[in-house]
């Protein structure tokens, strides 16, 4: 495995790039084109540029997160070829510039939901919390409103101010879509980029809807073991695999992490590893720091289980907690994903010797 961090970019992070290379346990960069909209050709010569300003500061571009994937190819709108057709390019540019997995998310609408970016611990420290009966109290444009609030200026992946404009044009898109219709739509996708990936071994790596249950009423297609072995056997073909997030996949307490590593054996291309804490219920959750015992997730059994499927992959330690007065994107500061960095590559140290 490699370690990474995921990097904003310049202009939006505020998390440098010299900073992350003296973390010295990561070595690669995931990172994307942050101003490009889903539908957008990625040109070669924007491709090769951000890839040059992360060798230059010693580090190694790992994969994209995300190439996002439009509303009009989720929904199976008349336009989606046009859009598919972009990404193909998109696809090729990526592959010319010898970059090799791309993370992305078939969510419909939303990226991830929270009901709190700051909810405060016992030791100071705050956490990205989720909570079913606020979100079922406020619906989604008040839910949008409060996160982008509390965003400290900063951007957050899949909540872009233009795409809020819309939410209400957006869940009219999604009116007839139920599950099968989202599935058949994502195939539809999958088919038509497979050949693109094949010429340049591009590993495609679906990542997982956060929370892995349905809200607002929409569809969700990537939150259990069934659906991700159907997403995985409707297109048979190694460069269709998974982002293993188990902060994500995770939040439902029925999905087993550790079975659903081995059953993915040769699909996951990327691993996001975080810990979440259960509050009064399922449906009620904040995220942890990466240790055990601070959280639900046995780390030591999932770094464990990637390492049996002969996982080679990046990793990256997803979010953290805000610790130390750090002023950073929600999720996103430096101090704690470090330290879950340091704690991953010991976890995995640890198992590689015991191989010897
Ligand atoms: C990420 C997602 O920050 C996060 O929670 O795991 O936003 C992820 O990048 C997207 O869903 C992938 O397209
Ligand atoms: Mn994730």
């Amino acid at each position: 495995m490699e370690m990474t961090m995921r990097w904003y970019g310049r202009k939006y992070d505020t998390v440098t790039l010299e900073q992350i290379r003296q973390v010295c346990y990561v070595k690669g960069i995931i990172t994307t084109l942050y101003e490009k909209l889903p539908g957008e050709i990625w040109s070669f010569k924007e491709i090769l540029s951000m890839k040059k300003e992360i060798e230059n500061a010693g580090l190694h571009l790992a994969g994209i997160e995300s190439v996002n994937v439009s509303d009009a190819i989720k929904a199976g709108s008349s336009n989606r070829d046009r859009d598919i057709d972009a990404y193909i390019k998109t696809l090729e540019n990526l592959g010319k510039a010898d970059i090799h997995t791309v993370c992305y998310n078939f969510m419909p609408v939303f990226d991830w939901t929270r009901t709190e970016l700051y909810r405060k611990r016992e030791d100071g420290s705050t956490v990205l919390a989720y909570n079913q009966f606020q979100i079922d109290q406020i619906g989604p444009e008040r839910m949008f409103n409060s996160i982008k609030d509390d965003m400290n200026g900063t951007i957050m992946p899949g909540w872009e101010p233009e795409r809020m404009e819309k939410i209400k044009e957006l869940f009219l898109l999604y009116k007839d879509i139920d599950e099968d219709q989202l599935f058949s739509n994502l195939k539809y996708f999958l088919d038509a980029i497979m050949p693109v990936c094949d010429k340049y071994n591009i590993n495609m790596a679906i990542h997982p809807d956060d929370p892995s249950w349905s809200v607002f009423g929409l569809p969700r297609i990537v939150s259990d073991y069934k659906k991700l072995k159907r997403i995985i056997d409707m297109v048979p073909n190694k460069h269709n695999g998974i982002t293993f997030c188990t902060g994500s996949y995770g939040t439902n307490l029925n999905n087993d992490l550790v079975h659903t590593i081995s059953m993915l054996k040769g699909r996951i291309h990327f691993a996001h590893i975080r810990n979440l804490r259960f509050n009064n219920g399922m449906r009620d959750f904040e995220e942890s720091a990466h240790l055990s015992s601070d959280g639900f997730f046995n780390m030591y059994t999932i770094m464990k289980s990637l390492h049996d499927i002969g996982f080679e992959g990046p990793i990256r330690p997803d979010h953290g907690r805000m610790i130390w007065d750090e002023k950073a994107m929600p999720g996103y500061g430096l101090y704690d994903r470090a330290l879950g960095a340091a704690y991953l590559c010991g976890l995995w140290e640890a198992i590689e010797k015991k191989e010897i």
